[in-house]
Protein backbone atom coordinates (compact mmCIF):
# COMPACT_ATOMS: atom_id res chain seq x y z
CA UNK A 1 0.00 0.00 0.00
CA UNK A 2 0.91 3.58 0.01
CA UNK A 3 3.96 5.22 -1.72
CA UNK A 4 5.61 1.86 -2.09
CA UNK A 5 2.23 0.43 -4.19
CA UNK A 6 3.32 3.53 -6.91
CA UNK A 7 6.59 2.27 -7.19
CA UNK A 8 6.01 -1.37 -7.26
CA UNK A 9 3.32 -0.48 -10.12
CA UNK A 10 6.31 1.19 -11.94
CA UNK A 11 8.31 -1.54 -11.71
CA UNK A 12 5.82 -4.05 -12.85
CA UNK A 13 5.07 -2.10 -15.83
CA UNK A 14 8.98 -1.77 -16.93
CA UNK A 15 9.24 -5.14 -16.45
CA UNK A 16 5.89 -6.74 -17.67
CA UNK A 17 4.18 -4.09 -19.83
CA UNK A 18 3.27 -4.64 -23.44
CA UNK A 19 5.48 -2.13 -25.47
CA UNK A 20 1.78 -0.71 -27.09
CA UNK A 21 1.13 2.00 -29.94
CA UNK A 22 -0.88 5.29 -28.29
CA UNK A 23 -3.05 8.33 -29.84
CA UNK A 24 -0.19 10.35 -29.04
CA UNK A 25 2.01 8.45 -31.19
CA UNK A 26 4.75 8.42 -28.82
CA UNK A 27 4.67 5.07 -27.36
CA UNK A 28 3.70 3.38 -24.01
CA UNK A 29 4.42 0.02 -22.12
CA UNK A 30 1.13 -0.98 -20.94
CA UNK A 31 -0.68 -2.98 -18.54
CA UNK A 32 -4.50 -3.57 -18.26
CA UNK A 33 -6.01 -3.20 -14.91
CA UNK A 34 -3.84 -2.16 -11.90
CA UNK A 35 -5.13 -1.47 -8.12
CA UNK A 36 -3.21 0.94 -5.74
CA UNK A 37 -4.67 1.59 -2.13
CA UNK A 38 -3.88 4.06 -0.22
CA UNK A 39 -4.49 4.39 3.74
CA UNK A 40 -5.54 8.19 4.30
CA UNK A 41 -4.60 7.41 7.83
CA UNK A 42 -1.11 6.67 7.27
CA UNK A 43 -0.94 10.47 5.64
CA UNK A 44 -1.55 12.42 3.05
CA UNK A 45 -0.85 10.32 -0.21
CA UNK A 46 1.60 13.04 -2.13
CA UNK A 47 4.46 11.18 -3.01
CA UNK A 48 8.11 11.83 -1.55
CA UNK A 49 10.18 10.37 -4.70
CA UNK A 50 9.63 12.81 -6.24
CA UNK A 51 7.99 16.89 -5.54
CA UNK A 52 4.45 16.62 -6.41
CA UNK A 53 2.71 20.25 -6.45
CA UNK A 54 -0.32 19.82 -4.11
CA UNK A 55 -1.03 23.85 -5.07
CA UNK A 56 -1.97 22.87 -8.43
CA UNK A 57 -3.97 19.72 -7.02
CA UNK A 58 -5.96 21.94 -4.46
CA UNK A 59 -6.60 24.69 -6.96
CA UNK A 60 -7.84 22.21 -9.89
CA UNK A 61 -10.32 19.93 -7.43
CA UNK A 62 -11.41 23.72 -6.29
CA UNK A 63 -12.65 24.19 -9.65
CA UNK A 64 -14.00 21.43 -10.26
CA UNK A 65 -16.05 20.92 -7.33
CA UNK A 66 -17.06 25.06 -7.97
CA UNK A 67 -18.79 23.05 -10.72
CA UNK A 68 -16.31 25.75 -12.54
CA UNK A 69 -15.47 25.12 -16.47
CA UNK A 70 -13.79 28.25 -16.93
CA UNK A 71 -10.18 27.99 -17.18
CA UNK A 72 -9.93 32.16 -15.34
CA UNK A 73 -10.50 31.16 -11.98
CA UNK A 74 -7.47 28.80 -12.44
CA UNK A 75 -5.60 31.47 -13.80
CA UNK A 76 -6.51 33.40 -10.95
CA UNK A 77 -4.96 30.81 -9.05
CA UNK A 78 -1.70 31.09 -11.04
CA UNK A 79 -2.90 27.31 -12.26
CA UNK A 80 -1.56 27.10 -15.86
CA UNK A 81 -2.55 23.17 -15.83
CA UNK A 82 -5.85 23.30 -18.62
CA UNK A 83 -4.12 26.81 -20.79
CA UNK A 84 -3.75 24.37 -23.50
CA UNK A 85 -7.50 23.71 -24.26
CA UNK A 86 -9.00 26.60 -24.08
CA UNK A 87 -5.85 28.48 -26.14
CA UNK A 88 -6.94 25.49 -28.79
CA UNK A 89 -10.23 27.27 -28.81
CA UNK A 90 -9.03 31.03 -29.05
CA UNK A 91 -6.58 30.43 -32.04
CA UNK A 92 -8.70 27.91 -34.21
CA UNK A 93 -11.66 30.81 -33.57
CA UNK A 94 -12.04 33.37 -36.76
CA UNK A 95 -11.58 36.24 -34.31
CA UNK A 96 -7.75 35.27 -33.93
CA UNK A 97 -5.70 36.76 -36.25
CA UNK A 98 -2.29 36.14 -34.90
CA UNK A 99 0.73 33.70 -36.20
CA UNK A 100 -0.13 30.18 -37.17
CA UNK A 101 -0.53 28.49 -34.44
CA UNK A 102 -1.51 24.99 -36.08
CA UNK A 103 -0.75 21.81 -33.98
CA UNK A 104 1.36 24.79 -31.48
CA UNK A 105 1.87 21.62 -28.99
CA UNK A 106 4.14 19.22 -30.67
CA UNK A 107 5.85 22.57 -32.44
CA UNK A 108 6.72 24.18 -29.63
CA UNK A 109 7.87 20.70 -27.95
CA UNK A 110 10.75 20.45 -31.54
CA UNK A 111 11.31 24.10 -32.77
CA UNK A 112 12.50 26.56 -30.31
CA UNK A 113 11.79 29.55 -32.79
CA UNK A 114 7.88 28.85 -32.73
CA UNK A 115 8.25 28.35 -29.18
CA UNK A 116 9.23 31.80 -28.84
CA UNK A 117 6.20 33.08 -30.70
CA UNK A 118 4.20 30.41 -29.07
CA UNK A 119 4.82 31.94 -25.51
CA UNK A 120 4.08 35.30 -26.35
CA UNK A 121 0.56 34.42 -27.80
CA UNK A 122 -0.10 32.40 -24.74
CA UNK A 123 0.93 35.10 -22.27
CA UNK A 124 -1.39 37.23 -24.77
CA UNK A 125 -4.08 34.77 -24.08
CA UNK A 126 -3.89 34.71 -20.50
CA UNK A 127 -3.86 38.44 -19.69
CA UNK A 128 -6.83 39.03 -21.95
CA UNK A 129 -8.67 36.09 -20.01
CA UNK A 130 -7.84 37.80 -16.61
CA UNK A 131 -8.60 41.50 -17.89
CA UNK A 132 -11.28 41.13 -19.89
CA UNK A 133 -14.70 39.30 -18.79
CA UNK A 134 -16.52 38.93 -22.12
CA UNK A 135 -13.18 37.44 -23.78
CA UNK A 136 -13.43 35.16 -20.38
CA UNK A 137 -16.64 33.93 -20.58
CA UNK A 138 -16.09 32.66 -24.37
CA UNK A 139 -12.48 31.79 -25.23
CA UNK A 140 -11.84 30.79 -21.67
CA UNK A 141 -14.49 27.98 -21.40
CA UNK A 142 -13.94 24.71 -21.59
CA UNK A 143 -17.53 23.47 -21.71
CA UNK A 144 -18.27 19.94 -20.80
CA UNK A 145 -15.82 19.02 -18.53
CA UNK A 146 -15.10 17.34 -14.78
CA UNK A 147 -17.22 20.39 -13.26
CA UNK A 148 -19.96 20.22 -15.33
CA UNK A 149 -20.69 16.55 -14.61
CA UNK A 150 -20.30 16.56 -11.15
CA UNK A 151 -22.20 19.12 -10.32
CA UNK A 152 -24.60 20.24 -13.96
CA UNK A 153 -25.14 17.12 -15.65
CA UNK A 154 -27.54 18.06 -18.30
CA UNK A 155 -30.69 15.62 -18.59
CA UNK A 156 -32.28 14.77 -21.92
CA UNK A 157 -35.41 16.26 -20.13
CA UNK A 158 -33.17 19.79 -19.28
CA UNK A 159 -32.81 19.10 -16.53
CA UNK A 160 -29.92 19.51 -13.92
CA UNK A 161 -28.32 17.19 -12.09
CA UNK A 162 -25.84 18.03 -8.95
CA UNK A 163 -24.25 14.93 -8.16
CA UNK A 164 -21.32 15.77 -5.66
CA UNK A 165 -24.33 17.34 -3.30
CA UNK A 166 -26.15 14.50 -3.81
CA UNK A 167 -23.53 12.25 -2.98
CA UNK A 168 -22.65 14.39 0.15
CA UNK A 169 -26.14 14.48 1.07
CA UNK A 170 -26.24 10.38 0.60
CA UNK A 171 -23.21 9.87 2.40
CA UNK A 172 -24.55 11.53 5.68
CA UNK A 173 -28.16 10.29 5.44
CA UNK A 174 -27.46 6.42 4.75
CA UNK A 175 -23.88 5.88 4.82
CA UNK A 176 -24.53 2.02 4.44
CA UNK A 177 -25.94 2.57 0.51
CA UNK A 178 -23.95 0.96 -1.81
CA UNK A 179 -24.69 4.11 -4.98
CA UNK A 180 -22.51 6.91 -3.91
CA UNK A 181 -21.54 7.06 -7.33
CA UNK A 182 -20.10 10.27 -9.37
CA UNK A 183 -19.79 9.56 -13.02
CA UNK A 184 -17.92 11.47 -15.42
CA UNK A 185 -18.57 9.89 -18.27
CA UNK A 186 -21.28 10.94 -20.43
CA UNK A 187 -20.96 9.39 -23.47
CA UNK A 188 -23.34 12.26 -25.19
CA UNK A 189 -20.65 14.56 -24.52
CA UNK A 190 -17.79 12.84 -25.78
CA UNK A 191 -18.56 13.72 -29.25
CA UNK A 192 -17.86 17.47 -28.17
CA UNK A 193 -15.05 17.08 -25.73
CA UNK A 194 -11.04 17.61 -26.42
CA UNK A 195 -9.74 14.79 -24.07
CA UNK A 196 -12.46 12.13 -23.20
CA UNK A 197 -12.44 12.07 -18.94
CA UNK A 198 -9.87 9.87 -17.53
CA UNK A 199 -11.29 9.82 -14.00
CA UNK A 200 -14.43 8.22 -15.32
CA UNK A 201 -16.28 7.22 -11.96
CA UNK A 202 -16.24 7.04 -8.06
CA UNK A 203 -17.54 5.62 -5.34
CA UNK A 204 -17.41 6.09 -1.58
CA UNK A 205 -17.62 3.57 0.79
CA UNK A 206 -18.60 4.07 4.60
CA UNK A 207 -17.58 1.49 7.15
CA UNK A 208 -15.98 1.55 10.94
CA UNK A 209 -16.45 5.50 11.22
CA UNK A 210 -14.41 5.55 8.26
CA UNK A 211 -15.29 7.43 4.41
CA UNK A 212 -13.36 4.91 1.65
CA UNK A 213 -13.14 6.35 -2.05
CA UNK A 214 -12.30 3.98 -5.19
CA UNK A 215 -11.62 5.64 -8.53
CA UNK A 216 -11.99 4.05 -12.12
CA UNK A 217 -9.29 5.84 -14.01
CA UNK A 218 -9.54 4.83 -17.80
CA UNK A 219 -6.29 5.66 -18.79
CA UNK A 220 -3.54 6.48 -16.43
CA UNK A 221 -0.19 8.22 -17.73
CA UNK A 222 1.63 6.90 -14.61
CA UNK A 223 4.45 9.30 -14.22
CA UNK A 224 3.40 12.82 -15.46
CA UNK A 225 -0.07 12.18 -14.42
CA UNK A 226 -1.06 9.60 -11.46
CA UNK A 227 0.70 11.08 -8.98
CA UNK A 228 -1.13 14.14 -9.34
CA UNK A 229 -4.58 12.32 -9.92
CA UNK A 230 -3.84 10.38 -6.47
CA UNK A 231 -3.23 13.58 -4.53
CA UNK A 232 -6.36 14.79 -6.01
CA UNK A 233 -8.86 11.84 -4.92
CA UNK A 234 -6.79 11.49 -1.72
CA UNK A 235 -8.01 15.70 -1.10
CA UNK A 236 -11.51 14.77 -2.01
CA UNK A 237 -11.89 12.24 -0.07
CA UNK A 238 -11.03 13.98 2.88
CA UNK A 239 -12.64 16.91 2.42
CA UNK A 240 -15.82 14.87 1.98
CA UNK A 241 -14.82 12.93 5.20
CA UNK A 242 -14.72 16.16 7.25
CA UNK A 243 -17.99 17.88 5.91
CA UNK A 244 -19.81 14.00 6.62
CA UNK A 245 -18.82 13.87 9.95
CA UNK A 246 -16.20 10.79 9.17
CA UNK A 247 -12.53 10.00 9.48
CA UNK A 248 -10.68 9.60 6.04
CA UNK A 249 -10.53 5.91 5.35
CA UNK A 250 -8.57 4.52 2.28
CA UNK A 251 -8.42 5.92 -1.57
CA UNK A 252 -8.12 3.12 -3.94
CA UNK A 253 -7.08 3.82 -7.22
CA UNK A 254 -8.14 1.29 -9.99
CA UNK A 255 -6.60 1.95 -13.63
CA UNK A 256 -7.60 0.70 -16.56
CA UNK A 257 -4.94 1.16 -19.37
CA UNK A 258 -1.96 2.13 -16.97
CA UNK A 259 1.17 3.14 -18.87
CA UNK A 260 4.66 4.41 -19.15
CA UNK A 261 5.48 6.49 -21.88
CA UNK A 262 8.59 5.64 -24.02
CA UNK A 263 10.23 8.77 -23.32
CA UNK A 264 9.31 8.56 -19.49
CA UNK A 265 11.22 5.62 -18.42
CA UNK A 266 14.61 6.95 -17.36
CA UNK A 267 12.47 9.24 -15.38
CA UNK A 268 10.79 6.34 -13.84
CA UNK A 269 14.15 4.89 -13.26
CA UNK A 270 15.36 7.32 -12.08
CA UNK A 271 12.47 7.92 -9.61
CA UNK A 272 12.45 4.36 -8.82
CA UNK A 273 16.27 4.76 -7.22
CA UNK A 274 15.14 6.93 -4.32
CA UNK A 275 14.14 6.12 -0.91
CA UNK A 276 10.48 7.53 0.04
CA UNK A 277 10.07 9.57 3.24
CA UNK A 278 7.66 10.08 5.41
CA UNK A 279 4.06 11.37 4.06
CA UNK A 280 3.54 14.24 5.19
CA UNK A 281 -0.41 15.65 6.68
CA UNK A 282 -2.91 17.27 5.52
CA UNK A 283 -4.60 19.72 7.75
CA UNK A 284 -7.93 21.27 7.31
CA UNK A 285 -9.78 24.23 8.51
CA UNK A 286 -12.07 22.67 11.26
CA UNK A 287 -14.63 25.01 11.20
CA UNK A 288 -15.54 24.07 7.71
CA UNK A 289 -18.78 21.75 7.59
CA UNK A 290 -19.65 21.67 3.63
CA UNK A 291 -18.21 19.97 0.75
CA UNK A 292 -18.58 23.33 -0.88
CA UNK A 293 -17.26 25.91 1.32
CA UNK A 294 -13.72 25.06 1.00
CA UNK A 295 -11.33 27.01 -0.50
CA UNK A 296 -7.16 27.36 -0.83
CA UNK A 297 -6.59 29.11 2.33
CA UNK A 298 -8.57 26.80 4.16
CA UNK A 299 -6.21 23.27 3.59
CA UNK A 300 -2.79 23.34 4.14
CA UNK A 301 0.51 20.15 3.72
CA UNK A 302 2.56 19.77 6.78
CA UNK A 303 5.72 18.08 6.88
CA UNK A 304 6.21 17.61 3.06
CA UNK A 305 10.23 16.76 2.34
CA UNK A 306 10.28 15.61 -0.95
CA UNK A 307 13.04 14.37 -3.49
CA UNK A 308 13.27 17.27 -6.08
CA UNK A 309 10.96 17.19 -9.11
CA UNK A 310 11.92 15.32 -12.07
CA UNK A 311 11.29 16.67 -15.86
CA UNK A 312 9.59 14.84 -18.55
CA UNK A 313 8.04 16.00 -21.93
CA UNK A 314 4.18 15.68 -21.69
CA UNK A 315 2.39 13.38 -24.66
CA UNK A 316 -0.57 15.24 -25.83
N1 LIG B 1 -3.91 11.54 -18.13
C1 LIG B 1 -3.71 11.07 -16.84
N2 LIG B 1 -4.35 11.71 -15.84
C2 LIG B 1 -5.14 12.79 -16.04
C3 LIG B 1 -5.32 13.26 -17.36
C4 LIG B 1 -4.68 12.62 -18.37
O1 LIG B 1 -3.00 10.12 -16.59
O2 LIG B 1 -5.68 13.34 -15.08
F1 LIG B 1 -6.12 14.30 -17.60
C5 LIG B 1 -3.21 10.90 -19.28
C6 LIG B 1 -3.59 9.50 -19.58
C7 LIG B 1 -3.19 9.40 -21.05
C8 LIG B 1 -3.59 10.76 -21.61
O3 LIG B 1 -1.78 9.26 -21.16
O4 LIG B 1 -3.51 11.63 -20.47
C9 LIG B 1 -4.98 10.78 -22.18
O5 LIG B 1 -4.97 10.22 -23.45
P1 LIG B 1 -6.13 9.24 -23.98
O6 LIG B 1 -7.41 10.04 -23.98
O7 LIG B 1 -5.69 8.85 -25.34
O8 LIG B 1 -6.24 8.09 -23.00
Amino acid sequence: TGEKAYLELCSHILKNGYRKGDRTGTGTYSVFGAQMRFDLQEGFPLLTTKKVPFRLVASELLWFIKGDTNIRYLLENNNNIWNEWAFKNWVESNEYEGPDMTDFGRRAATDSEFAKIYDEEMEEFKKRILSDGNFAHIYGELGSVYGKQWRNWHTSKGETIDQLKEVEQSIRNNPDSRRHIVSAWNPEDLPSMALPPCHTLFQFYVADGKLSCQLYQRSADIFLGVPFNIASYALLTQLLAQTCGLEPGEFIHTLGDAHIYANHVEQVKAQLERAPRELPQLVLNPDISSLFDFELKDMEIRGYDPHPSIKAPIAV
